[in-house]
């Protein structure tokens, strides 16, 4: 799974003067079932989180307000996305490693994911992450 796997996915707007409406289904809008969510806020200035990769995990993730930056890093390729609008997220395929940096004020960043939280998941070292990614490409 390349980077190229992972792209914004505009979600629908329904425009209304008392405010408008977005909503999000699985399967239909992002490629996968979602069995989780969850959000990150009061994030202080000049914090970083993520730093680790997830070997299943499907994931798009939103800015619901304000806006922070995320960095996705494949084990050749890296590329830095901004969000900063709650109608479209970017989706994060399964092997991918992340940085996320940049949090405006006031920032919440939803998550919409297709497992439930497990620590097994994860890839905390990125050395092992760009093994793994390596074993990958060559069919192991
Ligand atoms: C990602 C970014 C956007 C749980 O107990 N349940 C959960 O569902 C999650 C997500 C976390 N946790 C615990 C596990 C750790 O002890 O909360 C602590 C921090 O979790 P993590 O290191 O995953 O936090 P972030 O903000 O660095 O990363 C999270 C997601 O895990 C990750 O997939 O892409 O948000």
């Amino acid at each position: 799974m390349g980077i190229e796997k992972c792209t914004f996915i505009d979600m629908p707007i329904i425009n209304d003067p008392r405010g408008n409406l977005t909503f999000v289904e699985g399967q239909r809008h992002i490629p996968f079932d979602i069995k989780r969510v969850y959000y990150l806020y009061d994030v202080p200035g000049g914090a970083h989180r993520g730093g680790h990769g997830h070997k299943q995990l499907h994931q798009l993730v939103i800015a619901m307000s304000g806006s922070f930056d995320i960095v996705l890093d494949d084990g050749e390729r890296s590329r830095r996305y901004h969000l900063n609008r709650s109608y479209y997220g970017l989706y994060i395929a399964p092997m991918m490693w992340r940085e996320m940096d940049n949090f405006s004020s006031g920032s919440v960043c939803l998550v919409l994911a297709s497992e439930p939280y497990d620590e097994s998941d994860y890839f905390r070292e990125y050395d092992v992450f760009k093994a793994a990614t390596v074993l990958k490409k060559a069919g192991g």
